[in-house]
């Protein structure tokens, strides 16, 4: 479908007009007006994109969220929903004409009810997903879902963009863990779509539309999420190995020993170990340096299961047969924590070292060897220098293929090379028969990808179901979908 049936939001001045309707609904606590308050919602977490908002509007419930969607319809105001602003792609920044309102998810942040029978989770979306992870436990439960920004994330933005993370190999994506959702569509109608069950084969399965939507189709307000039987034995190992093709070997080793036992299984780099060892406080490697590293982590709810000597004996075994080179198991909690920390604050020390072009990609899981190798060689030709700093969720091959600027290199010059970096890493994933994003999503940062990866049939449907639902392109306008609206 051409990119004119669907109609361009309103210029600026609608929104002069209309915010005096919108305090009306949220209170003068639900509307921040002033550039000093609503500047952190303009920018993105890696500063990748500088926008601009006249507002930013913080309703308390579904039913003044509603009434802001069904104002801001009629006025033809565009919104931008906002979570915790984590995007890695610019998912939920604002366009730099000011045109577009940021809606914000923030004071919507109620647990509603959790059922440790059904094993259930009802929350809004405001919710931090760490804050929600602490509810499930609470109730002897888990929240199989654990992502780098867990502390700062909420449900809604974890849900929008399908987030994956630390536990996909066991617990599928944030899709997977969805049962039910409330929705305000983009005429502001509620959809309650709340539903516990684990079986409802009743037409379109609509709430796996929003998931992943990127707040393109609507306004996730709330959700019942599916909770895991807490486990009680924990077993993590940071492993030092040759190569990456070793890691793969131990992955594979830790599968055929028993599948249902691995929880996580992580990829790093020698590269970016050194990163976090240097930029990130209270970090220190507990074994030998290596050039690659894996972080497994086995878990079971039963208690007696053994995990440990099932660890102990898939190390030993790997180890004599070179696969791994050195290991180091954790001995209590707080270790655990401490080799967790090595991996999750991969993201931020990439951060503080400097200018970075972030890969999120994906390829068969038996193909992340061969695609580090080829990454490696086609990056040095493409740009001499260049530090490749690949790190992620190996068991999914789902790796981060990031890389950052060369020493001697300005940051803004390296960031100028972005295209032609990515473009370098997905011909090879192409090539592997992967993925562009993985887990990130498009944003705002990948949508002129799309006629290429997803063309045909598969965007016109995809640009169908926007026409149908938004026609006058005002939910979060320039992200997903190409051609919609120059943005940043
Ligand atoms: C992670 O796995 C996040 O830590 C961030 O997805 C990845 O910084 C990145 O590229
Ligand atoms: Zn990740």
């Amino acid at each position: 479908m051409p990119d004119t049936q669907i109609q361009d939001a309103a210029a600026p001045v609608a929104i002069t007009a209309i915010l005096a309707e919108l305090r009306g609904i949220v209170g003068d606590r639900g509307l921040l007006t002033e550039a000093s308050d609503t500047a952190a919602y303009a920018e993105d977490w890696r500063k990748l994109y500088q926008g601009r908002t006249q507002a930013v509007i913080r309703p308390a419930s579904t039913a003044e969220l509603a009434a802001v969607v069904a104002a801001c319809a009629k006025a033809r105001v565009a919104l931008v929903p906002q979570g915790g602003n984590t995007s890695m792609v610019g998912g939920a920044t604002p366009s730099a004409d000011g045109s577009e309102l940021v809606l914000s998810l923030s004071r919507m942040n109620r647990i509603r009810a959790i059922d440790p029978v059904d094993l259930t989770l009802t929350l809004e979306a405001g919710v931090t997903l760490k804050a929600a992870q602490n509810a499930a436990a609470e109730a002897g439960c888990l929240l199989p879902l654990s992502i780098s920004s867990e502390g700062t994330a909420q449900i809604g933005g974890v849900l929008a963009t399908n987030a994956g993370g630390n536990n996909t190999v066991r617990y599928g994506n944030a899709r997977d863990l969805v049962l039910g959702l409330e929705v305000v569509l983009p005429d502001g109608q509620i959809w309650n779509g709340l539903r516990r069950l684990r079986k409802d084969n009743t037409g379109y399965c609509l709430r796996q539309l929003f998931v992943g939507s990127e707040g393109t189709l609507g306004v996730i307000t709330a959700a019942v999420l599916k909770l895991a039987p807490r486990p009680v034995e924990i077993e993590v190992a940071l492993c030092a190995v040759p190569t990456a093709e070793a890691a793969l070997a131990l992955y594979t080793r830790c599968n055929q020993h028993d599948p249902a036992a691995i929880q996580a299984f992580e990829y790093m780099s020698g590269q970016g170990m050194e990163f976090v060892l240097r930029n990130i406080d209270g970090t220190s490697l507990p074994l030998t340096k290596s050039p690659h590293y894996a972080l497994v982590e086995l878990a079971t709810p039963c208690a007696g299961a053994g995990l440990r000597e099932a660890m102990e004996q898939v190390l030993a075994a790997a180890m004599e047969d070179g696969v791994v080179t050195d290991a180091v198991i954790a001995e209590s909690e707080t270790q655990r924590l401490a080799l967790w920390k090595l991996r999750e604050e991969h993201a931020e020390a990439q951060k503080r070292e400097g200018a970075s072009v972030k890969n999120d990609v994906a390829v068969p899981v038996s193909k992340v060897p061969e695609l580090l190798a080829r990454a490696a060689i086609a990056a040095q030709k493409l740009m001499p220098g260049i530090r490749m700093v690949p790190f992620g969720h190996m068991g999914d091959g789902n790796i981060h293929l990031n890389f950052e600027q060369p020493m001697d290199m300005p940051g803004a010059e390296f960031l100028a090379q972005d295209h032609a970096i990515m473009d370098m890493v997905g011909e090879i994933v192409r090539d592997l028969d992967g993925s562009f994003s993985a887990e990130h999503g498009v944003g705002l940062l990948k949508p002129y990808m799309m006629p290429e990866w997803r063309g045909g049939a598969e965007l016109d449907t995809m640009r169908k179901i926007k026409a149908a639902l938004d026609p006058h392109n005002l939910m979060n306008p320039g992200k997903v979908l190409p051609g919609m609206r120059a943005s940043s």
